[in-house]
């Protein structure tokens, strides 16, 4: 667990994801990626906050939209662009895309491209930890979309039931692909729900990335009082449409809020409390470890023909 809230790693973590993904929009026509991809261009400080105050012991759930989580987590950069390009050093040895990112020395668990799937899973992590009186908290970063799913109120039950040490992260970006919120339930916001399970549940606004970090801490020094559940439900715009690689077409009403999110950047604001000696070393290490890892991916090997059934359970 940590306390304090390192602004320069911060910035680190959020202009390697920011450049990451903005490299992904750019070779994505190439057809070098090979696999479907979301990204999250607006959200990354719901990530970077959450990673900052985790540690080693915490587990990872995340879902399809994983870059962000992954690369807050310090998993493995090159794996990752591997595994987009569908090569054999990949994450997944090139078979499973974007939407299959693990890293077992980070605890970052495999990730699905089912709505909800990872809930239940982390619920199910949550609950052998403490039977087996294991050190860690679990983390499940999920969508609102995904608390449309009867599973997710199941799980929170039974996390609540059993006072299991797990955070639900709500990545709330108020859309489940182009349905809004208010289309899919009428309007009792998701910690009142998740309050109704017993569950301690917090709204945070404003995307700031140390108030993310600022909620998470404090999770996790009650959880290591006493293990319960929490959720987060951190309301947040994304710039982009679902996918990423391109942008919507826009109401008026949705083009003034993404103009608003984009003035209020968390990243050009942690920018601006770095010297600007600080910001060059950032950006010029930030520039070589995606070169690298691109470089990685490129040099890679496609998966041979004969290994085409390995590892696939369905
Ligand atoms: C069980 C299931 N139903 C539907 C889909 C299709 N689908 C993919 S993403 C998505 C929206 C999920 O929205 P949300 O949970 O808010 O996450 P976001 O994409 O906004 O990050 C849907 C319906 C799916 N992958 N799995
Ligand atoms: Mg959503």
């Amino acid at each position: 667990m940590n306390n304090l809230f390192d602004i320069k790693k911060a910035y680190y973590l959020f202009l390697l994801i920011r450049r990451s993904e903005e490299k992904i929009i750019e070779l994505y026509n190439t057809d070098k990626i090979k696999s479907p991809v979301h990204l999250s261009i607006g959200q990354e400080a719901i990530a970077v906050g959450v990673s900052l105050a985790l540690s080693e012991s915490d587990i990872i759930f995340s879902n399809y939209r994983g870059h962000a989580h992954f690369i807050a987590r310090e998993a493995n950069l090159d794996k990752m662009w591997a595994e987009l390009y569908g090569k054999s050093r990949g994450t997944a040895r090139g078979k499973g895309g974007s939407m299959h990112l693990n890293d077992y020395e980070k605890n970052f668990i495999p990730t699905s491209a089912i709505v909800s799937t990872a809930v239940p899973e982390a619920v199910g992590y949550a609950f052998a930890l403490k039977y087996k009186k294991q050190e860690g908290t679990v983390v499940c970063y999920h969508g609102d979309g995904a608390t449309d799913e009867g599973v997710f109120w199941e799980s929170l039950n039974f996390a609540s039931l059993h006072s299991l040490p797990i955070i639900f992260i709500c990545e709330n970006n108020k859309y489940a692909i182009y349905s809004h919120q208010n289309t899919r339930s009428l309007n009792n916001p998701i910690v009142d729900r998740a309050k109704a399970f017993g569950v301690s549940s917090i709204r945070i606004s404003g995307n700031k990335t140390k108030n993310f970090f600022d909620a998470t801490s404090d999770c996790i020094k009650q959880i290591k009082k006493k293990s319960q559940p929490f959720l987060l439900e951190c309301m947040t715009t994304r710039w982009r449409d679902h996918v990423g690689i391109t942008i919507p077409e826009l109401s008026k009403a949705e083009f003034e809020e993404i103009e608003n999110a984009k003035n209020n950047d968390d990243l050009v604001e942690l920018e601006k409390q770095l010297p600007e000696d600080d910001v060059l070393i950032i950006n010029k290490k930030v520039t070589t470890e995606i070169e690298n890892a691109i470089n990685f991916a490129e040099s890679s090997n496609f998966p041979e023909e004969s290994e085409l059934y390995d590892n696939v359970l369905a």
